[in-house]
């Protein structure tokens, strides 16, 4: 069975649906510490798990009889910096202890990492696998620890433990969540509902992203590739790379009433030290890697889904 923490962010109700159609409804658990919704409630399995209470998770574990943990629970770039005592007691403390469990109980491990693992002394033209990693986000801090502390784990004590650094993820199921990236998913609701679009970013900052089925695809596939086409075990994944103003761009070919304008905040101080274009290519390489989706056809459907949702239309289309 597979255990998924922090499974109410932006990941975790899309890679529930994808994991309980492969290996079944009743062996994916969703966890978090606040109630689900109605709908995520009926969609199978959920518990209460704090990631500080080490007895909270150890109970999880046995009486569920988890096999897979996949570690979401963490506070992203942004809101990290708004609450650095919180992210380092959740992001770091609340590793530690998933880190010793699926020791303890020799679970297979995912954590995700992120491009935010990289600061600016990183090549940020093109970022590869290894690469010098001083990060200026307490989330990017946490992450890095998160890489080598599980890469200990496992050349000390065997842990099954896989990572991928995932670039900005853009998906219409849920808010966004306190990224740096989330403007991407911003435009799409504004958009959609006829708003102004406000850019925290300038038009020309560029960074790697990808869509939501192609990020959980590869967190599927990373789970799951055999242990002897691993040649590290952590990765760096993305789709593309693109500004605030070619999204702009290809949103306005649906909406040309779409307004924009810039205002660069704190975000932008973080989007400075991140790579610009992430180098993929060793996991392309080893495990057979590849991305589905570009600019376009992510626009495409990003507003079929929000429209499905019923997210209201403006008159525009
Ligand atoms: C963030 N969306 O902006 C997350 C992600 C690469 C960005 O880590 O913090």
């Amino acid at each position: 069975r597979i255990l998924i923490t922090g499974s109410l962010g932006q990941l975790g109700s899309g890679l529930a649906a994808l994991l309980r159609e492969k290996y079944g409804r009743e062996n994916v658990i969703m966890s978090d510490i606040i109630k689900p919704s109605k709908e995520t409630w009926k969609s199978g399995p959920y518990v209460f798990a704090d990631i500080l209470d080490f007895k909270c998770l150890q109970e999880i574990v046995v009486t569920y009889r988890i096999d897979w943990l996949v570690h979401f629970s963490a506070l992203l770039s942004a809101i990290g910096e708004q609450n650095v005592p919180l992210a380092i007691r959740v992001n770091i403390e609340g590793l530690h202890n998933v880190m010793e469990l699926s020791k303890q109980y020799d679970l297979r491990v995912f954590v995700p990492s992120t491009i935010g693992a990289f600061g600016p002394d990183s090549p940020r033209d093109f970022t590869p696998n290894v690469a010098i990693q001083r990060p200026r986000t307490i989330y990017g801090v946490s992450k890095v620890h998160a890489e080598l502390l599980g890469e200990y784990y496992h050349h000390k004590f065997g842990l099954d433990f896989r990572c991928l650094r995932f670039p900005g993820v853009i998906s219409a199921d849920t808010q966004p969540g306190g990224g740096t990236t989330d403007y991407a998913v911003q435009i799409f609701h504004d958009a959609i509902a006829g708003e102004h679009f406000e850019c925290y970013l300038r038009p020309d900052t560029r960074l790697p992203m990808m869509y939501i089925d192609d990020c959980l695809r590869s967190l599927w596939e990373m789970l799951v590739t055999p242990e002897n086409l691993l040649k590290r075990r952590t990765y760096n994944v993305t789709a593309m790379s693109f500004t605030p103003a070619e999204i702009v761009a290809a949103v306005q070919k649906h909406f040309p009433d779409l307004k924009v304008s810039y205002r660069p905040d704190d975000r932008q101080k973080i989007a400075d030290t991140w790579p610009k274009v992430f180098d993929d290519s060793e996991a392309r390489r080893d495990w057979g890697w590849r991305h589905v989706y570009d600019l376009p056809s992510m626009c495409d459907i990003m507003f079929s889904k929000l429209r499905a949702a019923g997210v209201e239309n403006n008159t525009a289309l």
